[in-house]
């Protein structure tokens, strides 16, 4: 089974929860170590990738702790083409449809894709639409982020990914955001398109991971929380509400 048709599988049963694990945040190690609980905690897959300090190196060294450590699909979540790896199970291979710079919607990839075929690497064609505030990857992806209230727009650049052909529609508020993508935005993403959406960026709370969820979100993003969360019990409440149980 690739790794599609396993978040596919599981979209169908709920929302799924994704562990965002950043490379240049800590060693393999200890990635191996967050993998183990965040997998007990309940989550589905795990993404691997920062806007920044990223490389094949780490990103290799990286996923295979994560693998040995939880044995969960991984998917590597590139901030940009210098970095790949045939250790990771997929890649989101995304552009970033509201950036203003061609090179982050066609260019970056037009450079990794031969590489990502001759590594053999399933790659998962991604939508990313980066909403206010956008944080440090709508500053590095010179995005235009979409502003909260302008839902129409972000229904618009949805299902353009998906009349495009596009896997999967990302709507990204920014690793740390203060506040995540709005609940009525999710939803009207949601009634606009048929594919998957994923939501991530500033959920740190099983309230907030809860509203995501039903807004229509099938998929529920965090990276920050998991990274400062040394409970376990907390780390399960907020993966829980991000799957409704
Ligand atoms: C960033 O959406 C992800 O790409 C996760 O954001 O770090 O705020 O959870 P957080």
């Amino acid at each position: 089974m690739t790794v599609k048709e396993y978040l596919m599988e599981r979209m169908r049963q709920g929302t799924i929860h994704l562990a965002l694990l950043d490379p240049d945040k800590q060693n393999s190690f200890e990635a191996g170590i967050m993998a183990k609980k965040i997998k007990e905690a309940g989550t589905d897959a795990i993404m691997i990738g920062g806007s920044t300090g990223v490389d094949s190196d780490n990103l290799g060294a990286t996923a295979r702790a994560i693998k040995d450590a939880s044995g969960l699909p991984t998917i590597h979540f590139p901030g940009g083409p210098g970095e790949l790896s045939g250790d990771v199970d997929s890649m989101f291979f995304m552009s970033m449809v509201n950036s203003r710079d061609p090179f982050w919607i066609i260019d970056a990839q037009a450079q990794a894709a031969l590489h990502v075929r001759k590594l053999g690497i399933e790659a998962i064609s991604l939508g990313y639409i980066i909403v206010e505030p956008g944080m440090k990857v709508g500053e590095v992806g010179k995005a235009e982020p979409i502003r909260r209230g302008q839902n129409d727009k972000a229904a618009g650049y949805a299902l353009a990914c998906e009349l495009l052909g596009m896997d999967f529609v990302y709507l990204e508020a920014g690793s740390g955001a203060d506040a995540p993508v709005p609940q009525d935005m999710i939803s009207a993403v949601k009634k606009a398109i048929t594919i998957p959406l994923i939501v991530g960026g500033g959920i740190r709370t099983p309230e907030a991971a809860a509203a995501a969820r039903a807004g229509g979100a099938d998929a529920i993003v965090t990276g920050t929380f998991i990274e400062n969360c040394a409970d376990s019990g907390k780390l399960k409440a907020v993966v829980d509400a991000s799957k409704g149980l």
